[in-house]
């Protein structure tokens, strides 16, 4: 084959006592992962901050063309005009644009359209899928599966910060072209999401929800 090279796999053999005992362990770290929506001003490292995003890079994409950007954002001028470019979004989704039957399921988060984390939290992850890639030469290629592959970047990031032992909120305005504007992003480059990233704020709250059942979400045939 042509244009293909390989080289041997990095598998860690792992015996299977070990292996029980680390998806038992994943699980019991990642089910209490919270979405978190009262963040403390406590600054984090930003080392941490970019070994998480290289956690993220190392997700699978299609045709491993790693169709994403993280773009990082600290400067509080920066953060403000993000902030207001979301409120101004949430404030038609939670007047006019969302249905009832939306603004039903939304009502047990206690969501509205107020977003002061995106100034308060220390650093928001605005993340872009390519839509296209563009070469060094300014020319346009094609990029396959660009949300799907964001998606899964964006959960190995979500893991990954947990793991150091930061929280994060998923937060979706939209329409998000705002975000472009703001960090001067190319026009292929759409937001996928903002991840608001830090350490909650001292006595911080989460709705009271559930998570489905084994049974209710797999089936195995
Ligand atoms: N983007 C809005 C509304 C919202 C929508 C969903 I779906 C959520 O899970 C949470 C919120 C907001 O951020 O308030």
């Amino acid at each position: 084959m042509s244009g293909s090279r390989f080289v041997p796999l990095h598998f860690e053999s792992v015996p299977e006592e070990e292996m029980r005992r680390r998806a038992q362990a994943f699980y019991q770290e990642i089910r209490l992962r919270r979405t978190v929506r009262d963040f403390s001003p406590r600054p984090v490292p930003r080392e941490i901050i970019e070994d998480s995003i290289r956690s993220a890079g190392a997700a699978p994409s299609g045709a491993n063309l790693q169709p994403w950007h993280f773009a990082v954002v600290a400067d509080p001028d920066l953060k403000r005009r993000i902030r207001e470019g979301a409120e101004e979004e949430e404030r038609r989704f939670y007047r006019e644009r969302a249905p009832q039957e939306w603004l039903d399921v939304l009502a047990p988060l206690g969501t509205d359209d107020r977003k002061p984390f995106l100034e308060i939290a220390p650093y928001l992850i605005v993340i872009f899928a390519q839509a296209h890639g563009v070469k060094e030469d300014g020319t346009p290629y094609k990029t396959y599966y660009a949300q799907e592959s964001t998606g899964i970047a964006t959960g190995f990031l979500i893991a990954a910060l947990h793991r150091a032992g930061l929280a994060t909120l998923t937060h979706t305005p939209s329409p998000m072209n705002f975000l472009n504007e703001i960090l001067a992003r190319p026009k292929h480059e759409r937001p996928f999401l903002i991840l608001v990233t830090g350490f909650p704020a001292d006595q911080a709250q989460v709705p009271d929800i559930d998570r489905k059942a084994l049974s209710e979400i797999a089936t195995f045939h």
